[in-house]
C-alpha cells in the first residue's frame, strides 16, 4: 500500500488522539532519519504503522498471536498491552502489505527496545517517546536534545527513566526492557572508559 493510502486507513482505524500521536511519531522519525542518514520513507511508514494494533482487546491480542504462530511469553500473557508491538508488525505485513524487514522489525521492538538495535529501530523507539504530543515523561527536553546529538546516550536516558517509572508504579518490567537497559548502560560505561583512555 502507498503511504497516503496507509495514512488514510490508519486515520480511520485509530481514535483521533492516537492518530495525532502516530503523526507526531511519523514526523519525528522522519527528522531523525534526516539527521542520521536513514531512509526517510522507511521511517515514515514505520511511524504510521507502529501502533496499528494498539486497540485490539487483550483477548484479541493473545488470540491473534496464538492463531498466527507469534510467541506469547508469560510476561506478555500478564501484560497483553506489550503484544501491540509485534502485532503491529503483523498487521503492517498482512493488512498493509509492508514486506521490508527493517520496517517490520522496528515496529516489533518499538515498545521494549532490544540490545544492539539497528538505526531504524533506534529511530522509531526514540521518536515514539519524544514526539511533540508527549508531555508526561521526565527529562523530555534533554531527551529531545540528545536525540539529535547522540542516539545511544538518548536511548540510555529513555530506558533509565522508563525502568524507574515502571518500578515506581509496581509494573512488572519485561525481561527485554531490562536487558535492553542493561545493554545500553554497559555500552555507555565502556565508551566512557575508551574516551578516558582506560
Ligand atoms: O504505544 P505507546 O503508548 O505509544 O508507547 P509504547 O509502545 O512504548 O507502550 C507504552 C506502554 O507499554 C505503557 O503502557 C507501558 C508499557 N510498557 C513498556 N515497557 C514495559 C511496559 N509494560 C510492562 N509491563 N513492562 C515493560 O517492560
Ligand atoms: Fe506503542
Ligand atoms: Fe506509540
Amino acid at each position: 500500500m502507498r503511504r497516503e493510502k496507509i495514512m488514510n486507513a490508519i486515520r480511520k482505524s485509530l481514535p483521533s488522539k492516537r492518530f495525532e500521536h502516530t503523526l507526531g511519531v511519523t514526523y519525528t522519525a522522519a527528522c531523525l532519519a534526516m539527521r542520521y542518514g536513514e531512509d526517510i520513507e522507511k521511517a515514515r511508514i514505520a511511524g504510521l504503522l507502529h501502533d496499528a494494533a494498539k486497540y485490539m482487546s487483550s483477548k484479541e491480542k493473545i488470540q491473534t498471536c496464538l492463531k498466527n504462530g507469534l510467541s506469547v511469553s508469560e510476561y506478555e500473557e500478564k501484560n497483553p498491552e506489550l503484544l501491540h508491538a509485534k502485532l503491529g508488525a503483523y498487521l503492517a505485513k498482512e493488512e498493509y502489505g509492508v514486506s521490508d524487514p527493517d520496517i517490520l522489525s522496528a515496529i516489533t521492538w518499538h515498545t521494549t527496545g532490544k540490545p544492539d538495535m539497528t538505526l531504524l529501530e533506534k529511530i522509531l523507539y526514540i521518536a515514539d517517546y519524544m514526539e511533540p504530543n508527549r508531555d508526561q515523561a521526565p527529562n523530555l527536553p534533554e531527551v529531545r536534545k540528545l536525540a539529535f546529538l547522540d542516539l545511544d546516550e538518548c536511548l540510555f536516558l529513555i530506558l533509565k527513566d522508563s525502568v524507574s517509572y515502571l518500578a515506581s508504579r509496581n509494573i512488572i518490567i519485561d525481561p527485554m526492557t531490562q536487558t535492553t537497559y542493561e545493554y545500553y548502560k554497559a555500552l555507555r560505561e565502556n565508551q566512557g572508559n575508551i574516551k578516558k583512555g582506560e
